[in-house]
């Protein structure tokens, strides 16, 4: 599992080379961003079972079929499992806003998701939906507690929405 530092030393020592301006761009704008990055996070961990739950009522409210007969989040059981897969989504990018890097996303979150998101049926475009929708939900509550700098949150909630997005293209 790799962050923004350990990747960028990974990738100058296998060219052997020394850090250049790019490197050093991007190793400043990691620090600088860090303390919206830390207080993004410990925000999302305080709300996250509120998060979870506000976003799911949305996804249901927006695409009402999925919890009815036939949906695949119908049924106590596949509803729970639901709102928990959007626990982990949670809890992973909140993971991967402050390692600053998506390696932790593919590692831990996206291997082998697609197979078995198929293999049950389980939508993939309701769940990029409800992503999002967490997303809109951690930003919103980043604004309102006064952290200006929103535009790192985006970051692993967007990569895992496209690597899981493309399933079905
Ligand atoms: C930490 C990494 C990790 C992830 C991401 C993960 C996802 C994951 N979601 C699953 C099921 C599921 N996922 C959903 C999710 C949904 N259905 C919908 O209609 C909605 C669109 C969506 C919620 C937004 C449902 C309903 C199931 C149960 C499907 C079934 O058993 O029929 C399963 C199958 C096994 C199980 O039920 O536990 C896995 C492995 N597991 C992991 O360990």
């Amino acid at each position: 599992m790799r962050d923004a530092v350990t990747t960028l030393i990974r990738n100058y020592d296998v060219a052997g080379r020394y850090f250049d301006r790019n490197a050093l761009d991007s190793l400043k704008s990691y620090f600088e961003s860090g303390t919206a990055r830390v207080a993004v996070a410990t925000m999302i961990s305080a709300n996250a079972a509120s998060i979870v739950k506000q976003a799911g009522s949305k996804l249901f409210e927006e695409l009402p079929e999925l919890i009815r007969p036939g949906g695949n989040a119908y049924t106590t059981r596949r509803y729970s499992a639901c709102l928990r897969d959007m626990d982990y989504y949670l809890r992973y990018a909140s993971y991967a806003l402050i390692a600053g890097d998506t390696d932790v996303l593919d590692e831990r979150v996206l291997q082998g998701l697609r197979e078995t998101y198929n293999s049950l049926g389980v939508p993939v475009g309701p769940t990029v939906i409800g992503i999002q929708i967490m997303k809109d939900i951690v930003k919103e509550m980043a604004a309102e507690a006064g952290i200006s700098d929103t535009a790192c949150v985006d970051s692993p909630f967007d990569y895992m929405s496209r690597e899981l997005g493309e399933v079905d293209v």
